[in-house]
């Protein structure tokens, strides 16, 4: 049976990671994988997971199953986090699922159950386990152009243009903020074309949200999945705690599909519970008890809050500090767009070679579509990328 099997494609951001642990050179950097990293190179527990740790640890009395959908108060702290209250929550089916990435996945396949014909429109570029598992589930895809590599901003001309293309029923997936991989991303305004192109033609959006806190703050960063979410009348988000709650490894996410009515959601949810019980049963819950114990408690809610903000602005300082950097070496403003990108990633325009010559002569590891984790950086190592940069012929 086995001897059937093909090899597959790696996974080239986790091939990355092991081949910097591979390098011997001391003064490598990595700015692969999109995990954060203070300044000191480490990804820390957040102060709020701690302190929700120990309270459980005393609270808790029984690790039994939870529900199919997981806690139903996971689901509406996590609601009110992403959505605010913008929609009516008796609209809202939610269920928990394995890390953002497990709400997405979920997602396809509710599209897929719903309207095998759906075509699902994904940015290019964008995550690549986005068109992964889209191929995977033999789902058609259509790409729209998104990225201007000349400005480092969105195409938003072309991004129209090919959403000509739309037929009701089709999904266009968005980035609810902090795009990955380029860290450029769509005004209010723009989302607000793209929500009337989309109920013109009776096109479902999907919003991917994984980085709400690291762009502008809590608020402004859900701000588009809000518009979207009040505007249309059928919205499925997938919303990931990784990256905010810092629990990469907890897999806690949440999926949430909105129907056009109330009457619908029963049905709505009976399906997001079915499809967790054939891929797995029940999702994970420590992870999902400590971002409801966090959201619901004040004390809890602001040190993490704190925390979050320290992390989103020492990502912004990093950004401002790289782009004077190579404003000053490059004698130009061409590489301006880094402190206008939002979020954990930048994608710097360079060739796959120079981003390999960056590799390999500076021992600085970036993804091949030159791709950084802002967060890879401190104070001290931005000077050593700029000069990088400038040094390889960019
Ligand atoms: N969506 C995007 C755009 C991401 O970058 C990520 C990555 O971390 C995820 C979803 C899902 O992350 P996780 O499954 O770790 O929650
Ligand atoms: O894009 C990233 O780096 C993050 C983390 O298969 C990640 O989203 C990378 C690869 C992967 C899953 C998550």
């Amino acid at each position: 049976m086995f001897s059937n099997l093909k090899p597959q494609p790696a996974d080239k951001i986790l091939a990355l990671m092991a081949a910097y642990r591979e390098d011997p050179r001391d003064q490598k950097i990595d700015l692969g994988v999109g995990v954060y990293k203070n300044a000191e190179g480490v990804t820390p527990v957040m102060r709020a997971i701690k302190t929700a740790e120990k309270q459980l640890w005393e609270v808790e009395t029984t690790k039994s199953y939870t529900g199919l959908a997981g806690d139903p108060a996971f689901a509406d702290a996590m609601i009110k986090l992403v959505l605010d209250g913008v929609v009516a929550r008796d609209r809202i089916a939610a269920v928990a699922t394995p890390g953002g990435t497990g709400a997405v996945r979920q997602a396809f396949e509710c599209i897929r159950m719903a309207n095998p014909e759906a075509r699902v429109f994904v940015s290019n570029p964008t995550w690549p386990n986005h068109l992964s598992i889209l191929k995977f589930l033999n789902m058609p895809t259509v790409e729209y152009r998104y990225f201007d590599s000349e400005t480092g901003g969105v195409d938003f001309d072309g991004l129209m243009e090919d959403l000509n293309q739309l037929k009701a029923g089709d999904v266009v997936l968005l980035h609810g903020c902090c795009h990955n991989p380029t860290g450029a991303n769509l005004t209010l305004d723009q989302f607000q074309a793209v929500v009337d192109k989309m109920n013109e033609v009776g096109a479902v959006p999907m919003i991917d949200i994984a980085y709400q806190g690291f762009g502008d703050g809590l608020d402004e960063d859900a701000a588009a999945t809000r518009l979207v979410a009040k505007s249309c009348p059928e919205v499925l988000i997938a919303a990931s705690c990784s990256k905010n709650f810092g629990i990469y490894r907890e897999r806690t996410g949440l999926l949430m599909a909105i129907s056009e009515n109330a009457s619908l959601t029963p049905v709505t949810q009976g399906n997001l519970a079915f499809l967790n019980r054939q891929n797995f049963s029940f999702p994970p819950d420590h992870g999902a008890r400590l971002v409801t114990m966090i959201l619901t408690d004040d004390a809890l809610r602001a040190e993490w809050q704190t925390e979050l903000e320290e992390v989103r602005l020492s990502m912004l300082g990093l950004r401002e500090q790289l782009a004077s950097e190579l404003r000053r070496l490059s004698n130009s403003d061409r590489f301006d767009f880094v402190a206008r990108h939002r979020g954990m990633f930048s994608r710097l325009g360079l060739s796959p070679e120079l981003v390999e010559k960056v590799r390999a002569e500076h021992g600085i590891y970036m993804v091949g579509d030159s791709r950084i984790n802002i967060a890879g950086l401190n104070a001290q190592t931005v000077p050593v990328l700029a000069d990088a940069i400038i040094k390889v012929g960019a």
